[in-house]
């Protein structure tokens, strides 16, 4: 299968700071950490700091990719476009958030996108987009998906 992890804004600054809410160690070690565990399936990572750049990504992976994993980051609280563009593709969308956003500030307690994604996972830590990976491959089996 072809899976893109789609990162959105600071998350390339992952383990630089706030280790209390998103953990000490980059993205990268995780991602490696992630082809480990899942050989046979290509799993690729784009990370931006610009929205546009994002719609672009789920565009591509409309037409390029079996399942995306995104962590929109500050613009699930936000992007009404990044919405859109989730509610037009066939391939479907998981939403993982490291931090529990329903524990935190009153403002990422909204998921805009969220609505849009086959599903939300939030609070597990970087072991989310595991989740979200199982899931995908079909081997978290959930009533009224196919
Ligand atoms: O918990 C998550 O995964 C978030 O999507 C992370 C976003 C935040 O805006 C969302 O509300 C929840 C922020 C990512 C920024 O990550 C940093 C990591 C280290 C240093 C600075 C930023």
């Amino acid at each position: 299968m072809r899976i893109l992890i789609l990162n959105g804004p600071n998350l390339n600054l992952l383990g630089s700071r706030e280790p209390e809410v998103y953990g000490s160690r980059g993205f990268d070690e995780y991602l490696a950490e992630l082809r480990g565990a899942f050989p046979g399936h290509r799993i690729e990572l784009f990370q931006s700091n610009v929205e546009g750049e994002l719609i672009d990504a789920l565009q591509r992976a409309e037409r390029e990719q079996d399942g995306v994993v995104m962590n929109a980051a500050g613009y699930t609280h936000t992007s009404v476009a990044i919405r859109d563009t989730i509610a037009w593709m066939k391939v479907p969308v998981v939403e993982v958030h490291i931090s529990n956003i329903h524990a935190r500030e009153e403002f990422r307690e909204r998921s805009i996108t969220g609505a849009r994604c086959a599903g939300v996972i939030t609070g597990f830590g970087p072991e989310g987009y595991r989740l979200a990976i199982l899931y995908l491959l079909g081997r978290i089996p959930v009533a009224g998906h196919s």
